[in-house]
């Protein structure tokens, strides 16, 4: 470390946590490099855990005094253009876009603590840096990888010139920006994540706990910004560091999913996810954990399947259509018949794959909707197949898809908004609009797909009770559980007790049992019984 240690506040900015909680691991791998160069970080969330976003803002600022505060923004929107209860809305599409609340989020720091710099990074805000801080009103980013570049711009500051020097640095530049180089990247193997930041925990049991064993991809699937956001180029992580992880993990978090957070487990080739996958079973981990990671259909084979099968994977194929003309003219490195391929060697060797889809890409019409409804037919939804779609590509910054609107400007399939560095929900989609599209497809196939969430009051409820335990705020915790409705204790509780128990707060444990049981009598329909039972047992335990 050069200097004074300092402390430094970093904000998960994603509301869509509320409804899917998904583990900052970004944000923690940087607050980790960051403390191991001597710094005091806190990680903190603005929609947690009150309702008043500007309330927990101020408090995590009285709590840590921050000299430096970072802001990881990992989605812009959800990449949907027909989410039922989406916030934001256009000619026939619906979605949820996070932008404007990210900025209300930044109003509220600068207004609190206007001198301390604020830095902002993560894969959404790598996709459109410029446009990101020129609407945020920012100083600085940080493109890619900000383990490193964050932990020298923390020295640095105040000294622009240092600032300036910093690799992945955005800062302002004349009367714009400038976007410094990116600096190769390299897994850090004594850097594990061997315990996650506690503040998160109630994620990774919702979620999975995120491992990422290599970055990269190489393909130019149209409409995807992964390679923007992880680069073109291979970094593979050494398998004996992920295994070291998993150990650690097996024993100290009680979650027991892993999710591989990979662009893809078996991009370039199969050898890595293969030689990760032997190790696993080697070391008996899938006896301890389930696997989740999302793949390709090609490269893949049987032999392939019945490992992932054997080390209790469940996998998620970007498949996108089964129209050899839709996925050529995406660029995509796949056809029809390896779907099928893939689809078929994962149900023979007993692999749960969920087929994800995209309808309404470039080259779509309804003879090859009508061609992907049959084979979903053909190949139907069942104990170890589900679906997922989408509807239109999403169109950002940098892409293909974005390349070929610029040129082509398809004016009749272009919904939303054109906006400096697409940071407005912008869709390409034909044949038809968004809303067209999505009603014939689910008019040509009944099965489940996902166009339901929504901020519901009652689970946001469970989050911010899982949150304040999780930040050992126990007093709050207990007092939000008593004044939640029964419905709301009943899907906490079960975390909230083993917590509460954890940390050696039996009486609290006590209380929010026998609340339960009291709430339970009468509650009617809709409640589980057999959670009084739980309830029951656990109270004998104590
Ligand atoms: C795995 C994954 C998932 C998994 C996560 C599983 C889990 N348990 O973690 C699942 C499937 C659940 C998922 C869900 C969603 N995802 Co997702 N997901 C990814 C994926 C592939 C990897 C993310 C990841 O964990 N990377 C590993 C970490 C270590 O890398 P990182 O986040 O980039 O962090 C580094 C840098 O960005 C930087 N950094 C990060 N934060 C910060 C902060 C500061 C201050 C600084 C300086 C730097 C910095 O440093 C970090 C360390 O090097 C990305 C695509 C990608 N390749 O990034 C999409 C991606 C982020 N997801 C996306 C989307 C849209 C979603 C959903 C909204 C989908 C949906 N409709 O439900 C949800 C959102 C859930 C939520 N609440 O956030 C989009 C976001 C697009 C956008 N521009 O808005 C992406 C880019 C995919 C895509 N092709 O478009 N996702
Ligand atoms: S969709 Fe998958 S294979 Fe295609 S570019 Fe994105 S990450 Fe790579």
């Amino acid at each position: 470390m050069s200097g004074r240690s300092k402390s430094v506040l970093l904000f998960y900015a994603d509301k869509y946590y509320l409804l899917n909680q998904v583990f900052p691991v970004g944000l923690d791998l940087i607050s980790r490099h960051v403390k191991r160069r001597g710094h005091r970080v806190v990680m903190a969330h603005p929609f947690l855990p009150d309702r008043d976003y500007k309330r927990n803002i101020r408090e995590a600022i009285r709590r840590t005094e921050p000299d430096c505060v970072g802001i990881g923004i990992r989605n812009l929107d959800t990449c949907m253009s027909c989410e039922e209860h989406g916030d934001f809305e256009g000619r026939d599409y619906r979605t949820f876009y996070f932008l404007p609340q990210i900025k209300e989020v930044v109003l509220e720091i600068k207004n609190t603590i206007p001198r301390v710099p604020v830095v902002v990074g993560g894969g959404a805000f790598t996709v459109a840096p410029v446009a990101i801080l020129t609407y945020l009103g920012l100083d600085y980013g940080i493109v890619g990888e900000g383990e490193e570049p964050f932990g020298q711009f923390i020295e640095a500051f105040p000294d622009e010139e240092k600032i300036r020097q910093i690799p992945n640095m955005v800062y302002r530049y004349h009367d714009g920006y400038k976007v410094n180089r990116r600096k190769p990247y390299s897994f850090d193997t004594d850097l594990t994540l061997e315990h996650r930041d506690d503040g998160f925990d109630f994620a990774l049991q919702a979620t999975g706990i995120p491992v990422q064993v290599k970055r990269g991809c190489h393909h130019r699937c149209s409409y995807c910004v992964e390679p923007l956001i992880e680069g073109r180029q291979f970094v593979f992580r050494p398998i004996e560091s992920v295994v070291n992880e998993l150990k650690t993990m097996a024993e100290v978090e009680a979650a027991d999913r892993v999710f591989f957070v990979d662009t893809e487990f078996n991009v370039p080739d199969l050898r890595h996810g293969t030689a990760l996958v032997k190790a696993l079973l080697r070391e008996g981990l899938h006896e301890r954990f389930r696997f989740v990671t999302q793949l390709i259909p090609k490269p893949f084979d049987a032999f392939f399947a019945a490992l992932l099968a054997e080390a209790h994977f469940s996998v998620v194929f970007s498949c996108e259509s089964f129209s050899n003309a839709v996925l050529e003219n995406n660029c995509i490195s796949y056809g029809e018949k390896e779907i099928i391929d893939a689809i078929e060697a994962s149900e023979s060797a007993g692999l749960h794959s969920t087929v994800s889809l995209i309808f309404g890409l470039p080259g779509e019409d309804y003879k090859t909707m009508d061609h992907t409804l049959s084979r979903m037919k053909q190949y139907p939804a069942g104990p170890l197949r589900d679906y997922e779609y989408t509807i239109g590509g999403r169109i950002y910054e940098g892409t293909p898809l974005c390349e070929y609107v610029e040129k082509k400007r398809p004016l009749k399939n272009l919904y939303g908004k054109k906006s400096f560095g697409y940071l407005l929900p912008y869709y390409f989609c034909a044949p038809a609009s968004p809303f067209r599209v999505h009603e014939y497809v689910k008019a040509g196939s009944s099965d489940r797909l996902c166009y339901h969430k929504r901020y519901d009051e009652g689970d946001v409820e469970e989050v911010a009770i899982g949150y304040l335990s999780d930040h050992g705020l126990w007093g709050d915790a207990v007092k939000r559980f008593r004044e939640s409705d029964v419905r709301v204790q009943s899907s906490i509780y079960d975390y909230l007790f083993k917590k509460l128990l954890h940390f050696g707060r039996q009486d609290a444990a006590r209380d929010i049992s026998l609340a339960i049981l009291e709430n339970m009598e009468g509650a009617g329909d809709g409640i589980d019984p057999g959670q009084a039972e739980v309830a029951q047992f656990y109270l004998s335990l104590l």
